[in-house]
């Protein structure tokens, strides 16, 4: 049985777990406006803990597709006084989405217990931070940079392609000093692929099951149900809830989402019918 200590608080892994997804968009045009914000970032984490989430993602938005680069600074306005906020109201492990070494030092100072970094550990000086920190990691594929990785993604292999990244990357958080007890790998959907590249990855999830780390996986409401099934953002829930519940049995463990309850709910049926399933 798994148990990841995220910063002291425990994330069990021997069922599928839901992340929920916490965006803190920028606000900052008065005093008034960033308490607002962090007033409003809080009641939706209540709501997902009220859900049943296992986990709270905190990011700025500097790691989404398309983003323009965020000056650490401004990423730590958005994200610190929510993490802190976080960690006096909410008792689950609270994750910092992030790549900057310098916001994850200020996030696990403030209460975070994870760091979910889409580049992987790549910036400089991110290893070394991450090793200090002593939280668990997890560690994304992407093909390229976010502004334009959308472009024209090639592979000659998706899978084994999107395997050796990881397993390189596994790699050198270990000598970096990381245990592997403490990584987590991420395929990345989405991130530098196109429809048919995401469909694969997801077909054959269980090949990256042979890393020997935990599964964590985005397709939340991403343009790969736009692409596949012609719905719009808003309209992407049961599609969603679908994707989580095709890669949790094809291995995931960590499952990313905005719409927590109806995830949970696909979840612990799941794990009703397989009970047995993640006890190693
Ligand atoms: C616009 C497009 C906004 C896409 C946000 C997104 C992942 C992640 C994101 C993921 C991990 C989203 C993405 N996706 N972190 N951050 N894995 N570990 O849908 O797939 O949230 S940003």
């Amino acid at each position: 049985m798994t148990v990841l200590d995220c910063g002291g608080r425990p994330l069990d892994l021997s069922r599928p777990v839901v992340m929920g997804i916490l965006n803190v968009t920028p606000d900052s045009f008065s005093d008034g406006g960033v308490f607002l914000s962090r007033d409003s970032a809080i009641a939706h984490a209540r709501r997902m803990v009220d859900e049943g989430a296992d986990i709270i993602d905190v990011g700025g938005e500097s790691t989404r597709p398309g983003a323009q680069p965020v000056p650490a600074q401004e990423e730590m306005d958005r994200v610190i006084p929510v993490i802190e906020a976080l960690r006096e109201n909410i008792s689950l492990p609270i994750s910092i989405d992030t790549a900057k070494p310098d916001v994850m030092r200020a996030a696990v100072a403030a209460g975070a217990g994870f760091i979910n970094d889409v580049r992987a550990l790549r910036e400089e000086g991110a290893l070394e931070m991450a090793a200090a920190l002593q939280v668990p990691v997890c560690l994304m594929h992407m093909q390229g940079e976010p502004r334009r990785m959308q472009e024209d993604p090639r592979y000659r292999d998706v899978v084994s392609e999107t395997g050796n990244f990881l397993r390189a990357r596994l790699q050198a958080a270990k000598a970096a000093g990381i245990p592997a007890s403490r990584l987590v790998i991420d395929p990345g959907f989405g991130f530098g692929k196109t429809l048919e590249h995401n469909l694969e990855l997801l077909r054959d999830l269980k090949k990256l099951h042979g890393l020997g780390a935990p599964i964590l996986v985005g397709l939340s409401r991403k343009s790969l149900i736009g692409k596949a099934l012609g719905l719009p953002v808003a309209g992407r829930l049961h599609a969603s809830v679908a994707l989580a519940l095709i890669a949790v049995q094809n291995s995931a463990r960590i499952v990313r989402v905005h719409d927590v309850g109806p995830t949970v709910d696909a979840l612990r049926m799941w794990s009703v019918v397989y009970p047995e399933e993640y006890k190693e």
